[in-house]
């Protein structure tokens, strides 16, 4: 029969390559096997795997055998992230980089051009990471989870911190069930891990007065960051999942397993339950403990007593009196 020469190196024969291989993991599969099932040439299917190889795939090819898919690499590729996500909303379109400035402009500026609600962008490396108030954030290849959600809610401006919060509560939540470490979470966007900074959040919108026209929640987990990595800056506050539980963790999983918490507490969320979430983040909060908070510039050693049903931090002074935090750096005091 007369191979197809259009087309037969194509992305979606490299999927379909890739997929078989996948389904007879552990044998070999023969070069005519694979030509055969997809009606390419032998040249084709020996590009196609040589892609595949380039992109990561441990695959080996012996002569008279065949090929045969020996690791699929731990990299966040849509292929490897979509399946099985079997998520609603959230990571429904998924966009990937190997390197971006900022996962969060990324996906500010593809908003502004109409992308739906729920769109993830992941990146391997932020080369412009950032954080709050303008301040950097880590990000080094491969050994971090990097990404932003695009959500359209709707919201007054003033109710949109509360997304902070959720984010927090569902990663926390995706980092248990993917590694059984229980992450703790501060007031309002950062994970902790040992009295030490793991993660963190950054929310951002596009709004008027009174009309959320779209938010941007980005997040930023160290999971398999060295300890030689880090910059002096750094070191010894912040921490990886790796350094904590002394063992690599694999990245797709942990993100899949964060995507359908943050699905699942976004729907919640829409739904009215925001009492409830709350509830739940405030288990894993630091909370009825001393902090210092910098308030305009002021710094002062403060309870941390709770927060309230918007989501804002009580805090008592050292005078008894409690008064309602709206936007602040919360400082943990290691006693
Ligand atoms: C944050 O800001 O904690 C929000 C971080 C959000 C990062 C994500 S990654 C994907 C998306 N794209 C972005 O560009 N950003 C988001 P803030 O509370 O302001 O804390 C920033 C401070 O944390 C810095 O000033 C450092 O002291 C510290 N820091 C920076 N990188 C870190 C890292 N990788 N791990 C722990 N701490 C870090």
């Amino acid at each position: 029969m007369a191979k197809k020469v259009h087309g037969e190196e194509s992305p979606s024969i490299r999927e379909e390559v890739l997929r078989l291989l996948k389904k007879e993991k552990g044998r070999f599969v023969s070069g005519e096997e694979i030509s055969a099932a997809m009606d390419i040439s032998r040249t084709a299917v020996w590009k196609h795997i040589q892609a595949l190889r380039e992109e990561g795939y441990d695959i080996i090819s012996l002569p008279r055998q065949g090929h045969r898919l020996l690791a699929v690499p731990d990299r966040l590729y849509p292929r490897e992230i979509k399946e099985g996500l079997a998520t609603a909303v959230i990571g429904r379109h998924y966009h990937y980089y190997p390197v971006v400035d900022s996962t969060n402009t990324v996906v500010r500026k593809l908003a502004a051009e109409g992308e739906e609600e729920g769109t993830v962008v992941a990146a391997e490396e932020q080369t412009g990471g950032r954080g709050r108030l303008g301040r950097s954030w880590f990000s080094p290849p491969g050994s971090g989870l990097w990404f932003s959600l695009l959500l359209r809610p709707a919201l007054l401006p003033r109710e949109v911190p509360r997304l902070t919060l959720v984010a927090g509560l569902a990663t926390a939540k995706g980092i248990a069930k993917a590694t059984g470490l229980e992450v703790r979470l501060k007031w309002p966007n950062d994970l902790y891990l040992n009295g030490r900074k793991l993660g963190g959040i950054l929310t951002e919108m596009e709004a008027e007065l009174d009309r959320v026209h779209f938010v941007v929640v980005g997040i930023g987990l160290n999971v398999n960051v060295g300890e030689e990595e880090w910059p002096p800056s750094l070191r010894g506050t912040a921490i990886s999942l790796r350094e904590a539980c002394g063992r690599e963790i694999p990245r797709v999983p942990l993100l899949q397993a964060i995507l359908r918490e943050l699905d699942d507490c976004y729907r919640r969320f829409l739904a009215g339950e925001f009492p409830a979430l709350l509830q739940e983040w405030r288990q894993r909060a630091y909370l009825g403990c001393p902090v210092f908070i910098t308030l305009g510039g002021e710094k002062r050693r403060v309870e941390a007593v709770d927060v309230d049903e918007e989501g804002l931090l009580l805090i008592r002074k050292e005078d008894g009196e409690i008064s309602r935090v709206v936007a602040g750096d919360v400082e943990l005091i290691q006693e």
